[in-house]
Parts: structure tokens; C-alpha cells; sequence
């Protein structure tokens, strides 16, 4: 069966505008590899704002990923726009149709909805693609033929990774996954790859957080990387997933079988999951950069927003980091429910202190992202616009981190102080 799935391309507004795109998401490659493994044909096809409408007629099935909520519309307006045989089977996946799983398939006019990780699944959604008889599959949703909704509990995970595909990157032209200028400041040919999934902290602003942790093998990510500097001649990589050292033992298990192969790398942390052993052994291993999401430096704010750290450990983590010879990129939030002129010194006071030990900084304004704690409980944190209250006006693409400049909380005087501390305190940077 012939397989078309597409994935909303993005790029980097922030800095770059429209000259530089994102990396694509993995796990559309991850989950067209596990469609080859199955015995079909996979086409991976990149959809970008403006260029919409693909010729899909000749497709059996075609699924369209909903990777973030900023993307739905332009996922939406390829659905609608793009050439697609009456008879074809049209399936949704990725985070947003996961949380909003019955609207998304409204939205989209689609037939059935995969919710969450399914690379186990879908070689059985393929195979009752010609009877749209989806019963017994683990974490779908559709309309049977009486018109009603069905819906099966999810698949249970298993604890390792080792048995998902590798990405199917041969899918993508080398040059959207193999760049120079994306690897912690230098210009080492890299690509990005992803070691663990999931992440069991709760941050409020965050919709990635109470999610099953899991890890792939050391040997597994040795085999990987081994076949990148093969096929690609990568230098270094960088890890993108939610939080690479939660687990100190399959941090280190990686760490130790990849030292071979002299990569540099960076991975996104947590301050308070790093100690002075820890950062040696990731250092030894080409470890050049951790981010870490210091958020803010007020005490106040990092308790509202359920961090759990506080400035003293991320001084200290700081510190470490650079003394293991590791770079520490650090990511400020800016604008969460209660910011102020106050916390927002007091972030700077820290920026300033911490000084040359910081390898680099990316700011980023507050949204509340679909998903996240802050968005599925508005009315506790004096959220407004979101799709579940009344003044929702249909706009998906204004939960984008990177253009933003609406007023999410609170009343005019303290969003004053929130715009006015933001604009006077200098430019944006991002990964
Ligand atoms: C790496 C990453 C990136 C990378 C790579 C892009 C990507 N989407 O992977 C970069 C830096 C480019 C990026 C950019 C952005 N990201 Co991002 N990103 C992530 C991160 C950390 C990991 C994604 C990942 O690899 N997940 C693991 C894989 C296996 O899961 P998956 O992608 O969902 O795919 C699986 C299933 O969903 C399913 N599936 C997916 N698609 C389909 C389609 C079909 C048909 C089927 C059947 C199944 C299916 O099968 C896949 C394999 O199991 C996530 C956090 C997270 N845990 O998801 C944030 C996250 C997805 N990003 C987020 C955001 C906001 C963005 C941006 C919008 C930022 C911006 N510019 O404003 C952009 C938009 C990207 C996009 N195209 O949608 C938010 C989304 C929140 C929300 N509710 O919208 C998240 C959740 C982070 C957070 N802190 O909350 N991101
Ligand atoms: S911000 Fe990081 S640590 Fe917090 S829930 Fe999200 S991924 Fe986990």
C-alpha cells in the first residue's frame, strides 16, 4: 500500500525568519520507518504555510501530523486544499490530536485518529485501512459504520526503546536533516536524535510534562550514530528531546558506549538532575552544551510555575557544568502568570551574576501552550483565550513560542509591566 504522511515544516521566525528551517520531527520518521517495516510504500512530505495544496490522488491512505497546536492550521488547510481520492483513508497522529482527539478529527475530516506514540499500532490501522474496522487496535479513535464514535484504550509502552525503528531519514533530502550552524555555537556538520522519550516532571507552562520515561540502550544509540557518521559524515548531534538526564543510569550507559566515536554533542537537562560525577562522564563522552530551563531567576515565579528548582541549585549546576568543561545554555520564560517588574530584575540580577558561565541564552515570552497545566486550568492562572472558554476565536497558530506578543493574563497595569520589562531588555536568541 502506498502511504503519504505529511508534516507541518516550520521555521525559525525568531531570529532567522524564514531563512532557516526546523529540523523535522523524528517521530514522523520513526513512524515511517515502523510503515516500511510493514511491508508499504512511505512518502514523507513536508507541508509549509503558503504551499499548502499537494497532489495526494493515488494515495490509499494519508495521514497528516499534528505535531504542535501552532501548526493545525496549516494541517488543516492542506487537508482541505490538497487533491485527495474520495475512497482514501485519512488518519491523524501527533501531540495535538492526542489531546484533543474527537475535534481534531472533526477538523481535519478525518477517518481515524492515532493518539500518542504509535509505531506498534500503526501496521494494524494499514492493514483495516479497506474495512475502516479499527476494533481491537490499541489507541484509536474513529466513526464505525453506524456513525458512532469508538475508542480503545492506548497501547501499553514497553520500558525500552531499543525496539523502535530508527528514523527513516533516507525519506528526507540530507540537507533538512544535516546542517552546520546548529550545534552550540559552532559549525560542525550535526544532525538531531532523540535517546529517550517522555518526562515525568510537571512545570505548569509545559504540555511534554507526566509523560512514561524511556530509554534507548547504550548499543543502540551507538548503532545509530555509528550509521550517521557513515551515511552523513556527522561531527556531532545534537539530543532533542524533553529532557535528556533524567535517568542517571541510561544517561550514563549512553554516555559511556557513544565516547568512541568522538562526536560533540549538546542535550536539553535539568538543573537539578546533573551532579559534579555526572558531567564528567557526559563531558568525556563529547558533551559540549546543556540547556537548561533556568526559566526565571525569582523564587516566587519558579514556584508558580511548579519547577521545583530554585536559584541557589541552578547557580550550583551552573557552576558544575562549566567546571566539567561543559557549555551551559540556559532558557529564560518570560511573562508567566504573576511576572513582574520586580521578578523580572531579578531574573536579570541572575543572568548578570551567573555572567561568562553562561554559554548562551534564549529568551522566550510566556503562551500558554494547548496541553500544558496552565492552559487546561485558565481560570485558576486568569488565562484567557483558550479554545475551552468563551472567548475563543479559533486561531491555533497564536500558540507560537516564537511570535508573540499578545496578552494572555491579567489586567492592563500588570501586563504593562510585563510588555514593558520584555521590550526593554534586549534581543531574542533561540536554539
Ligand atoms: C524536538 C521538538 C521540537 C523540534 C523538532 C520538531 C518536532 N515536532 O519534533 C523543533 C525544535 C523543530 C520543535 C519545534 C516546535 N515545537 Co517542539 N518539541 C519537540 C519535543 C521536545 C520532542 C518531539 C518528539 O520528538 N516527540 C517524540 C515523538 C516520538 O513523538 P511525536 O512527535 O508526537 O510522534 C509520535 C506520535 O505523536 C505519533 N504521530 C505523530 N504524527 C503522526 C501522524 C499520524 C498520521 C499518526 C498515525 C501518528 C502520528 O507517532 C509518532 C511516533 O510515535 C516536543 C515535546 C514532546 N514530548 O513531544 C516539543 C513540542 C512538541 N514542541 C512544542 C512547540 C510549541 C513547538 C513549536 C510550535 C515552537 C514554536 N516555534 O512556536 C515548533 C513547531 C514544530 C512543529 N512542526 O509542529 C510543544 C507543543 C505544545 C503544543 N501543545 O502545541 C512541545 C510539546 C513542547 C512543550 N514544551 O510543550 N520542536
Ligand atoms: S519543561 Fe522540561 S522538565 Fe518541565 S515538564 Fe516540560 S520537559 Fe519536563
Amino acid at each position: 500500500m502506498d502511504v503519504a504522511l505529511l508534516y507541518p515544516q516550520i521555521y525559525d521566525m525568531a531570529r532567522f525568519g524564514t531563512t532557516r528551517k526546523e529540523f523535522p520531527p523524528l517521530g514522523i520518521l520513526n513512524l515511517a520507518a515502523a510503515i516500511e517495516h510493514a511491508g508499504h510504500r512511505v512518502r514523507v512530505l513536508p507541508v509549509s504555510p503558503g504551499h499548502e495544496s499537494l497532489d495526494l490522488r493515488g494515495y490509499p491512505v494519508v495521514g497528516f501530523s499534528l505535531s504542535s497546536s501552532a501548526t493545525v492550521t496549516t494541517m488543516t488547510t492542506a487537508r482541505t486544499s490538497s487533491l485527495i481520492d474520495p475512497g482514501t483513508l485519512v488518519m491523524i497522529g501527533g501531540l495535538h490530536a492526542t489531546l484533543y482527539p474527537e475535534q481534531t478529527l472533526r477538523d481535519l475530516h478525518a477517518h481515524v485518529a492515532c493518539l500518542g506514540q504509535s509505531e506498534d499500532t500503526i501496521a494494524a490501522v494499514l492493514d483495516a485501512a479497506p474495512a475502516r474496522d479499527f476494533t481491537g487496535i490499541p489507541g484509536v479513535l474513529w466513526h464505525d459504520h453506524t456513525g458512532t464514535l469508538r475508542r480503545q484504550a492506548p497501547p501499553r509502552l514497553p520500558r525500552s526503546l531499543d525496539g523502535v525503528p530508527l528514523p527513516a531519514r533516507h525519506l528526507l533530502p540530507a540537507n533538512d536533516l544535516v546542517v552546520t550552524d546548529r550545534l552550540a555555537g559552532t559549525n560542525l556538520t550535526m544532525t538531531h536524535v532523540a535517546f529517550s522519550r517522555g518526562c515525568a516532571f510537571t512545570c505548569a507552562f509545559c504540555s511534554a510534562g507526566r509523560t512514561p520515561v524511556r530509554y534507548r540502550s547504550g548499543a543502540d544509540a551507538h548503532r545509530e550514530l555509528a550509521s550517521l557518521i557513515d551515511t552523513y559524515g556527522i561531527d556531532g548531534f545534537a539530543v532533542v528531546e524533553d529532557n535528556f538526564t533524567v535517568s542517571r543510569r541510561n544517561v550514563l550507559d549512553i554516555a559511556e558506549a557513544i565516547a568512541d566515536l568522538h562526536l560533540a554533542w549538546s542535550a536539553p537537562s535539568r538543573v537539578d538532575t546533573v551532579d559534579p560525577p555526572l558531567l564528567r562522564a557526559l563531558a568525556r563522552s563529547g558533551c559540549i552544551e546543556l540547556k537548561y530551563g533556568m526559566e526565571s531567576g525569582s523564587p516566587r515565579i519558579l514556584a508558580a510555575m511548579g519547577k521545583r528548582t530554585d536559584p541557589d541549585r541552578i547557580r550550583q549546576a551552573i557552576t558544575w557544568t562549566t567546571d566539567a568543561g561543559i557549555g551551559a545554555k540556559v532558557f529564560i520564560l518570560h511573562g508567566f502568570p504573576g511576572e513582574n517588574t520586580e521578578s523580572t530584575h531579578e531574573t536579570i540580577r541572575m543572568l548578570t551574576t551567573l555572567g561568562s558561565a553562561i554559554s548562551r541564552v534564549s529568551l522566550f515570552r510566556f503562551v500558554p501552550l494547548p496541553g500544558s497545566p496552565v492552559y487546561e486550568h485558565a481560570e485558576h492562572y486568569g488565562i484567557h483565550g483558550t479554545h475551552h472558554q468563551p472567548d475563543w476565536d479559533g486561531d491555533w497558530s497564536k500558540f507560537h513560542i516564537h511570535h508573540n506578543t499578545r496578552h494572555w493574563w491579567g489586567d492592563h497595569t500588570q501586563w504593562r509591566q510585563v510588555k514593558d520589562s520584555a521590550a526593554s531588555n534586549g534581543p531574542v536568541h533561540t536554539r
